[in-house]
């Protein structure tokens, strides 16, 4: 099935909120903002502001009826500062006017005062201040002290990787309308309508009730509009109950990439020891997480980064700890990966120093320590259909890795100016919420008396085709057109106390429910068919939008059968609840079994530097992705195509520079260069791993967002790699992203 939305998206049809047609009356919110990373004693001198003509109000702190505290997982944030500023875009006032134009002329106007104070931006300044989010967590398996003095070969040192932008081309945005007896609707460009709901309620000092959240789809959220979707709908909730007006507030670029928090830096040493075949013994890392200036999800993402931290590999002896450190930067929060990425740059750098020490390829230490079937991940997990050799000797056999080692060498001899690097990268990332209570979801669907059929879950398109997914699960289970299907927004009045759509696992959470709901409603139409022909329940089948008896067609068709079904009183709506079965966590002891089962594949980078610019291009990029039986391959091929371009972006060109007073200074797309079609690999070749997939996935087609992300990690490897090829000299450091800058330097470094 082509995705749904193709149509409205390139005819431009396809709402999203700026496009909503505001009623009558609505008014225009901007946000002023926080232009100092660190002070308090603050004092806002809105009078100015509010003498425009076309102001409607200046709102600050003290006008918030109820709490004012927007954080999820620890009540650390403010939705407007009260006495303190914590970073610099840090909301203080919410101008609303008759336009954004108005609003933005006012927002000038006001004046802050405020005493400043010093400021931490890194992570290693803040750990050695002891500033933290919250106590560290610790992952340990094995012994990993004694396992060190028994290896021959031990080595150490540091990384860093840095943050990413998320930049989904639609900005964080929500439009707000009061309803009858104080309630709101709420039109949010979120990934968690429900965070939206629980925090706006907070806010306001309602009950949830009084507040609805409705989604069409968004412009992408890659994790930025799992958490941070909530202040900007808080505050046209906040101004919409003050004004009685509907409120609109969408943040351009620039004040987006202002005030929104990135993927974590983190700044971690490690510690890797292997005996004399290579097999790695002990591995011990302390990631040092730069979680902002407050909670969000990092300590979700810090403990994902621990889940992560041995990759696609089976180390005996672990030892891991991770701490959330709290700086003066805007709080940083989900992005694709969710800290899995931050967590395999460590044990790919740790092999890589380990190869250049030992002078070895790495992919040949990588070889050696795959993960294999039964095997203990370090978190206690049993690995059960383990895919890790599968893909790389699938890869290997699609495209011969020493062969390709070989003419890369060959090249590198004949060449001066540009050399070759390659790098294999392979993958495990594992699929659930890693908070176990948070894994379940549910669908309502309504057949209508002439047949169609409505399709409620709490699933948020944002362009990984969720919506197309729901739409196939349906379709296959009434075996009916798929015209007579649709997709209802997300609304938090239908499918009520949703888990965001993230940890890429929300088609399976919302196809498993949607799958029973759909059961549910076939089983009562069988009965109905059954009565009407005058045969055994059993007997009854649906297929192609005609009732069948065994395998005989009869006159009976899908709407004659609903609109038989509706006048004999049957109900033809059903509300189903998935939970995943099985997983669990002890977080006192750090083990268990928290993934429904774990993705794989292993991809092999081909890149090309010319060593007079220090500039580079990816030649090409073959993968092996374990998709377990894919429900729509065109769908998941572009999701391995763009997380790849998006790990590429992360890993090569995309530098968030922050100066030492906390002013993000990549702050325009002229300053923060993402991948185009010019910097993606040349040639991807992306060949499914053929398997019988997993009957925990919907309909065993496995989750695919995040997961291939992870392959752009391979890219810093091979570049490392060419720039070795030129200058024998070079000492790889493990401070990503491998810009052309530091590509060029490497190639002249000289050893001191
Ligand atoms: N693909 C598109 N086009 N846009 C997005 O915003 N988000 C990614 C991934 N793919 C995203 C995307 C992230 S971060 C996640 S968690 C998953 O989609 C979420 O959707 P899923 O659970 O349906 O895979
Ligand atoms: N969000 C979350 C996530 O709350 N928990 C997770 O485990 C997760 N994993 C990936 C992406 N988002
Ligand atoms: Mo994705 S980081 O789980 O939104």
């Amino acid at each position: 099935m082509k995705n749904i939305d193709a149509n409205g998206h390139v005819r431009g049809e396809s709402l999203f909120i700026d496009d909503i047609l505001t009623k009558q009356h609505s008014l225009h919110a901007v946000v002023f903002c926080s232009d100092i990373a660190h002070a308090n004693n603050l004092s806002l001198d809105i009078s100015k502001a509010q003498e425009l003509t076309g102001v409607e109000k200046v709102i600050v702190a003290k006008d918030i009826p109820g709490e004012n505290q927007i954080g999820g997982i620890l009540l650390d944030e403010h939705l407007l500062a009260e006495d303190e500023i914590h970073f610099q875009g840090m909301p203080l006032a919410i101008v609303v006017a008759e336009s954004q134009f108005i609003a933005k002329q006012a927002r000038k106007l006001i004046k802050v005062n405020y005493n400043e104070l010093p400021i931490i931006t890194t992570a290693k300044q803040a750990h050695i201040k002891k500033h933290y989010i919250n106590p560290a967590r610790s992952f340990q398996a094995g012994k990993v002290n004694e396992a060190f003095t028994k290896c021959k070969y031990v080595f150490s040192d540091e990384t860093f990787s840095n943050g990413q932008e998320h930049l989904y081309l639609e900005t964080q945005g929500a439009y707000a309308e009061k309803m009858e007896n104080g309630c709101i609707k709420l039109m949010s460009s979120t990934q968690g309508p429900t965070v939206v709901q629980r925090i706006a309620a907070r806010v306001l000092g309602v009950p949830m009730h009084k507040i609805e959240v409705d989604v069409t789809r968004l412009g992408g959220g890659f994790g930025g509009k799992e958490d941070q979707a909530t202040p900007w709908a808080c505050m046209v909730a906040l101004a919409t109950h003050m004004l009685n007006k509907p409120v609109k507030l969408v943040l351009d670029r620039h004040d987006d990439l202002k005030m929104t928090g990135k993927r974590h830096p983190y700044e971690s040493t490690f510690k890797i020891g292997l005996d004399e075949g290579f097999k790695i013994k002990a591995f011990e890392v302390e990631f040092l997480q730069n979680s902002g200036a407050a909670a969000d999800l990092s300590p979700a993402i810090a403990e994902r980064t621990l889940f992560h931290a041995t990759n696609s590999y089976f180390i005996p002896n672990v030892k891991t700890i991770v701490h959330s450190c709290k700086t003066n930067l805007p709080p940083n929060t989900a992005f694709r990966g969710f800290g899995g990425p931050q967590g395999k740059y460590v044990i790919e750098s740790a092999i890589a120093k380990a190869a250049t020490e030992l002078n070895v390829p790495a992919w040949k230490i990588q070889q050696a320590n795959l993960l294999q079937e039964n095997d203990k991940f370090y978190y206690g997990q049993k690995a059960e259909k383990v895919e890790a050799n599968n893909t790389w000797i699938q890869l290997d056999k699609a495209i011969n890795i020493n062969q390709v080692e070989q003419e890369i060498q060959a090249f590198n001899v004949s060449n001066q100016q540009h050399k070759k690097g390659m790098a294999v990268m392979p993958i495990c990332f594992g699929i659930s919420f890693t908070n176990t209570p948070m894994n379940h979801a549910r669908a309502l669907v309504h057949i209508y008396q002439d047949g169609s059929v409505g399709i409620s879950t709490g699933a948020v398109e944002m362009g990984q085709s969720v919506n197309t997914k729901m739409l196939q699960v349906a379709q296959q289970i009434f075996s009916i057109n798929a015209d007579l299907l649709k997709l209802e927004t997300t609304n938090t009045t239908r499918v009520a106390n949703t888990s965001p759509t993230a940890a890429s696992a929300t088609a399976d959470l919302n196809g498993k429910a949607l799958m029973k709901a759909c059961n549910a409603l076939v089983k009562r139409l069988k009965y109905v068919a059954a009565e009407e022909l005058s045969v055994g329940i059993d007997t009854i089948k649906l297929i192609n939008n005609w009732v069948y008896i065994n395998n005989e067609k009869t006159a009976l068709n899908w709407k004659e059968l609903i609109f038989k079904a509706f006048w004999k009183r049957i109900c033809l709506t059903e509300n189903a609840h998935y939970a995943t079965p099985i997983i669990n966590f002890d977080k006192g002891k750090e083990k268990g079994h928290p993934f429904a089962y774990h993705v794989y594949g292993t991809a092999l980078i081909q890149t090309t530097v010319d060593c007079l610019r220090g500039t580079y291009q990816i030649d090409r990029v073959d993968i092996v992705h374990d998709f377990g039986k894919s429900m729509n391959l065109g769908v998941d091929l572009g999701q391995v195509e763009g997380a790849l371009a998006q790990g590429v972006g992360w890993m090569t060109m995309e530098e968030i520079a922050y100066n030492d007073d906390g002013r993000l200074l990549s702050n325009t797309l002229s300053t923060y260069k993402i991948p185009d079609v010019f910097s993606v690999a040349k040639e991807i070749r992306v060949i499914p791993l053929e398997t019988e997939g997993n009957d925990m996935a919907i309909l065993k087609s496995k989750a695919v967002g995040e997961p291939p992300l992870m392959y752009g990690i391979g890219v810093y490897f091979a570049l490392a790699n060419a720039i070795k090829a030129f200058n024998p000299d070079y000492k790889i450091k493990f401070h990503s992203p491998m810009t052309p800058e530091k590509v060029l330097m490497g190639l002249y470094e000289e050893t001191t």
